[in-house]
């Protein structure tokens, strides 16, 4: 069985859906620490579970026959600087865990995910390359740098089979905006749709690596699915879709909305845009397990503007 750990998130909301059509809702285990985000998982198994909780996460592991865990929860960038040592406990904690359960339990496979976020104000900003220096300035950021050298430590180690990617910022329709930098451009969609004035927290020219969810699922599945030899980056792929500004991302909604109005009001969270890269060279993934996006900023907004507001009424 596939056990989803943070399976309510943004990710693990289409990820889980992915999962249950790959393999069945019987051999998938979606859980959350929120109950009730739980209630829409009505096509998988589903189980209440506080990662920090080990013995209970171990006891279901073992329970339901568990072989490969996705591991989403976390706290995000904007919000973990506004609890810095809790969001690094949640973050650090709950991998070291699994990897450590991975390894004793023999587990098959292991996803986490790492971000654009490891990458720090002094890494080159354009086609930022896989190898480079990192030195990440928030607390998310830390975290996943530290996790990236943990799973490869594991691999190199203990043999456990954990892959991970880099996500950049991910944008997509089946969840509300989150505690995320990036989540500006999730937001931007549902006041566009609801008619209403855009304030943007980010500067109109502050670009920055983004993708359309289904791509980040497909490169999710793509890494998973690829043969364990292929896998040669055993800390995190940097992984490449689109960059785009506030002002692009709201020029490609004017299209469809010449009503549409933005402002810029930047807040704390634009020193954190400032210290990420603005695009990414994801040549190793493409090279290794064949890596390549669908989605440019044109098509994605077309095809969210399309299904947001029908999602909205049935959720
Ligand atoms: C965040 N959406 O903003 C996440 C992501 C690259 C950004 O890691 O914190």
């Amino acid at each position: 069985r596939i056990l989803i750990i943070g399976a309510a998130g943004q990710l693990g909301s289409e990820l889980t859906l992915a999962l249950t059509s790959q393999y069945g809702g019987e051999n998938v285990i979606a859980t959350d620490i929120n109950p009730k985000a739980l209630e829409k998982f009505d096509y998988c198994k589903t189980a209440v579970l506080d990662i920090m909780d080990h013995e209970a996460t171990r006891q279901l592991v073992k329970n339901e026959n568990v072989k490969q865990i996705y591991h989403l929860a976390a706290v995000l960038s904007a919000t973990g600087e506004k609890n810095p040592l809790f969001a690094w406990g949640l973050n650090m904690d709950s991998l070291l865990f699994i990897l450590e359960l991975a390894k004793q339990e023999k587990l098959d496979k292991i996803y986490w995910p790492s971000s654009i976020a490891v990458f720090g104000p002094n890494t080159p900003k354009v086609n930022t390359p896989q190898y480079c220096v990192k030195e990440p300035n928030t607390v998310y950021g830390i975290s996943k740098q530290a996790g990236e050298r943990w799973c490869e430590y594991y691999f190199q180690k203990s043999g456990v089979d954990v892959r991970s990617l880099r996500y950049p910022g991910l944008i997509g329709y089946k969840s509300l905006p989150g505690g995320g930098t990036t989540d500006y451009a999730v937001d931007i969609y549902h006041k566009a749709i609801a008619g209403e004035h855009f304030v943007s927290f980010l500067g109109e020219d502050s670009f920055l690596p983004m993708m359309y969810m289904p791509d980040a699922i497909k490169a999710t599945l793509d890494l998973m699915h690829a043969p364990k030899e292929q896998v040669k980056i055993r800390s995190s792929y940097n992984l490449s879709a689109i960059s785009f500004s506030p002002k692009e991302i709201y020029e490609s909604i004017k299209i469809h909305h010449p009503d549409f109005r933005i402002s810029y009001e930047p807040d704390f969270r634009q020193a954190i845009a400032d210290s990420w890269p603005d695009s990414i060279d994801d040549t190793s993934a493409r090279e290794d397990w064949g890596w390549k996006h669908e989605y440019d900023l044109k098509k994605m907004t077309e095809d969210i503007l399309s299904n947001l507001p029908a999602y909205l009424v049935n959720f």
